[in-house]
């Protein structure tokens, strides 16, 4: 039976709320890139009905490690809400998340209004600062698998993320060695050019992607620019630290 947008916007926002799994949508109904989105926003408007607020947006598969994991191959955004916010150094409950994983990402935080898209010379201009971040995907579907679909329905998988120190906007990005530790163990590394070869070219991307839609990203927003390494699966007790060259460390534990 064909469901609506609205029904399956329903259902990824139930089993993000709740903590529990949903089939695939492709494995029982076709659904095209403009519905996946359609159903993206549907799901966080329930998020805005509870009282969260729109804190950012975030890329995704802007890194052949990112697409290779997950055999998927296109850039994606999402949403970001102030309630997947955690503080650096916080405590991440694990009943609240299905199967999470961590991936060290870089953030942007925005300092004007960007409406239209920019060009990479002059996007450092926009920004109030970058830092060095971690971000926790979940997604709701079983076993973690998904098409693109999929995946932009529900959200991109975000659950939540933490930030490191600010560093001021002219803060060179790119060419950054990035470790991930769990328990003191190193389980990722990279460099942050594997983000489009240059994580700045992220911000370019979101900044012409929501602008085409008539969207603004606002000041005191964050954009994540996309993983440069595979994610790692988290599991209760576990001490995540990313280390990146030129922006320092940022954690989180998991209780
Ligand atoms: C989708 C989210 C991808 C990134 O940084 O590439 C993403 C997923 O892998 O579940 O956040
Ligand atoms: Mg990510």
């Amino acid at each position: 039976m064909k469901r609506s947008i609205q029904e399956i916007g329903n259902i990824l926002d139930r089993a993000a709320h709740s903590a529990t799994v949903t089939q695939q949508i492709s494995l029982s109904q076709q659904i095209d890139l403009k519905e996946a989105y359609d159903i993206q926003a549907v799901s966080i408007d329930h998020r805005f009905e509870r009282g969260e607020n729109l804190s950012g947006y975030k890329l995704g598969f802007t890194s052949k490690a990112k697409m290779e994991q997950m055999g998927v191959h296109d850039l994606i955004w999402g949403r970001l809400t102030d309630k997947m916010h955690h503080q650096n150094g916080g405590s991440l409950n694990s009943e609240h998340f299905i199967h999470p994983r961590v991936e060290p990402e870089i953030a942007f935080l925005i300092g004007k209004t960007i409406d239209r898209t920019l060009d990479l010379d002059e996007a450092t201009d926009y920004l109030d600062g970058v830092a060095a971040a971690l971000e926790v995907i979940d997604s709701r579907y079983e076993n973690f698998k998904f098409s693109l679909e999929d995946v932009i329905a529900d959200n991109c998988s975000s659950a939540a993320y933490v930030i490191g120190e600010w560093h001021p906007p002219s803060t060179d990005v790119g060419d950054l060695d990035i470790n991930l530790s769990i328990n003191k163990e190193l389980v990722q590394s990279g460099n942050s050019n594997a983000i489009l070869d240059n994580p700045l070219e992220s911000l370019v991307a979101i900044s012409r992607i929501l602008s085409e839609q008539g969207m603004e990203i606002i000041p005191g927003m964050v954009v994540l620019a996309g993983a440069a390494t595979p994610a790692s699966f988290i599991h209760p007790g576990d001490q995540i630290k990313g280390t990146f060259k030129g922006l320092g460390e940022v954690g989180l534990s998991v209780a």
